[in-house]
């Protein structure tokens, strides 16, 4: 059986070997939902750069840009890091290209993996069945916040482990841990997440809503890949 393991930050990767691996890169607030969001609502492909120079210059190659930074929508971009504003057709048939402040250092960081796979709570069961076909060892490597552990990523590791307790192992006590957490937290994860850091640094900028929908289950049937250079 294949095993699934949880790196609670980018700053511990350099402990885990990722060649041979599955990585499931995780943003819940809110990059990663975002990104699901967009593919759900047509987005062609979608290109995480680490530089807000960087992402300014796709605007050039005919891309849609976004960025965020600190939670905010970066001066000069089409588009911050909120789902609610890739749904309304804009990014339909596009390629965007975004930064942030976590999510996308988190993809980057995975690159060594044999492949990489965004997940969210949106998309768990796409991400989900993916990886019981491919059979290949799974390390969910949360993006947390400027190194450091959060819990709604942890959150999603949990759900994820239960959603694969059957086919996977996971002998180790990271995924023990997002697994028990998980399921104290199931029944109301947008009461058990009130107090947690980053949900009261989006309160503080008055994103309400976007909590909210991120931590919906299986909303969309979508599974972004890394191929190449980009997301698709
Ligand atoms: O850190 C990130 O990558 C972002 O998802 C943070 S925020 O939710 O846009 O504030």
């Amino acid at each position: 059986m294949p095993s699934i393991d949880v790196c609670f930050s980018p700053e511990l990767l350099h402990l885990y070997e990722l060649k041979g691996k599955a990585v499931v890169a995780v943003d819940i607030l809110r990059a990663t939902s975002t990104m699901v969001a967009a593919f759900a609502h047509g987005a062609t492909d979608i290109i995480p750069v680490m530089k807000l120079e960087e992402c300014q210059a796709f605007a050039e190659k005919g891309c849609l840009i976004a960025a965020e930074r600190d939670g905010v929508k970066a001066e000069g971009f089409d588009l911050g890091n909120s789902p609610f504003a890739y749904m309304d057709g804009n990014v339909q048939g596009r390629t965007i290209a975004i930064t942030t402040t976590n999510g996308t250092r988190a993809i980057h960081l995975s690159m060594e993996a044999d492949e990489i796979i965004v997940g969210a709570f949106l998309n768990l069961q796409a991400v989900a069945d993916h990886l019981k076909e491919l059979q290949l060892d799974v390390l969910v490597v949360c993006a947390g916040w400027k190194g450091k552990f959060n819990l709604e990523d942890t959150l999603f590791a949990g759900a994820l482990a239960e959603r694969l307790q059957d086919s996977f192992t996971f002998e180790n006590d990271a995924t023990l841990a997002s697994l028990h957490l998980y399921h104290a937290a199931k029944n109301d994860l947008a009461g058990f997440l009130r107090q947690s850091s980053h949900v009261r640094r989006l309160e503080n900028l008055e994103i309400h809503k976007d909590v909210e929908f991120c931590l919906l289950h299986d909303k969309y049937n979508v599974l972004p890949v890394w191929k190449e250079d980009r997301l698709i």
